[in-house]
């Protein structure tokens, strides 16, 4: 029977089927190979026709993604999740994460947090900020149930990893989709994290039957030395029909003259946010070592 793994404990996988949540442990032939289950497998199970619920994982389906932190599989859409206040929005280290999502390819959307303490100017400030960017935007506040019934139809069908950085209200909205309190809300960061989830391990939360929500610990900064300054600008979705129209073919969008990407920065046409954004990654990477 195959089924979907939610959760990983002690050696135990938890698959969800068809006929409910199977208790799993892997073949040992899985630690041979050196593969291990993530949450977001999908697995063949056969169950223990002596004891209902339970069984073993015997083949793990081909993954098309793999997260590192926690560690999950087969995410279908990111949920980049940030407040207008409380803690304001680093456009800076959205526009890397946004940038870093290219090159994994996993779609994502923006989800503005905590609309409730929204002002009107710090909401047009982030239209701004993201304008022109192919980044389908949703507003919600989890304390008022604002915006909720469009993000359960935004999610219906995925597997969605809410990620954002901390005290944005991750664990907040996946309580308030699914109803009931999974998450612990609040300031743990600093304590030992244990009881209840804190996310820590990962587990998938079904969302009715077949969307999932994966919760992530918070970031406060984004790596991406590993991206390659040549192709920093298709990182960047919207400059694209620019590019090709700059005076030189060498052209970094920086301070070139004839720079097409500059000038659609300068007259609105994307944002200067992501365009100022784009060329501090850019100089950034121009100060690493390259072998
Ligand atoms: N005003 C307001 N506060 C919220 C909302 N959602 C979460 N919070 C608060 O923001 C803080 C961080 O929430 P939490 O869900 O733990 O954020 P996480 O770190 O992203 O998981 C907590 O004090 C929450 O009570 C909201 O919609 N409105
Ligand atoms: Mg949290
Ligand atoms: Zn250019």
């Amino acid at each position: 029977m195959e089924g979907r793994i939610i959760k990983g404990i002690g050696g135990f996988y938890y698959v969800k089927t068809p006929d409910g949540v199977c208790e799993c442990k892997a073949r040992g032939a899985f630690r041979n190979e050196g593969v291990t289950p993530l949450v977001g497998d999908f697995a063949e199970v056969e169950k223990d026709p002596d004891r209902p619920f339970t069984g073993q994982i015997v083949k793990i389906k081909e993954r098309k993604n793999e997260l590192l932190r926690p560690k999950a599989a087969n995410a279908d859409a990111v949920f980049l999740l940030f407040s207008s206040a409380s803690p304001k929005p680093s456009f800076e280290v959205l526009n890397r994460y946004l940038a870093v999502s290219e090159e994994r390819g996993i779609p994502v959307s923006l989800v503005v947090t905590k609309t409730d303490l929204a002002s009107e100017e710090s909401i047009s400030e982030i239209l701004s900020a993201f304008s022109g960017a192919p980044y389908p935007m949703h507003f919600c506040s989890s304390f008022k149930g604002e915006g909720i019934p469009e993000l359960k139809e935004a999610l219906a069908g995925k597997l969605t990893v809410f990620a954002g950085p901390s005290g944005v209200g991750k664990s907040s909205l996946i309580n308030a989709l699914l109803e009931k309190k999974v998450m612990e809300v609040g300031a743990l960061s600093k304590k030992i994290e244990r009881g209840k989830n804190t996310t820590r391990h990962a587990e998938l939360f079904p969302l009715g039957e077949d969307s999932f929500l994966l919760d992530t610990p918070g970031f406060t900064s984004v790596d991406y030395d590993f991206l390659v300054r040549e192709n920093l600008a298709l990182d960047f979705p919207e400059f694209i029909p620019f590019l090709t129209k700059c005076r030189f073919s060498s052209c970094t969008h920086r301070t070139e003259e004839g720079c097409e990407v500059r000038k659609a920065a300068e007259n609105g046409a994307v944002s200067l946010i992501r365009y100022r954004s784009y060329v501090e990654m850019l100089n950034h990477l121009y100060t690493l070592r390259r072998y």
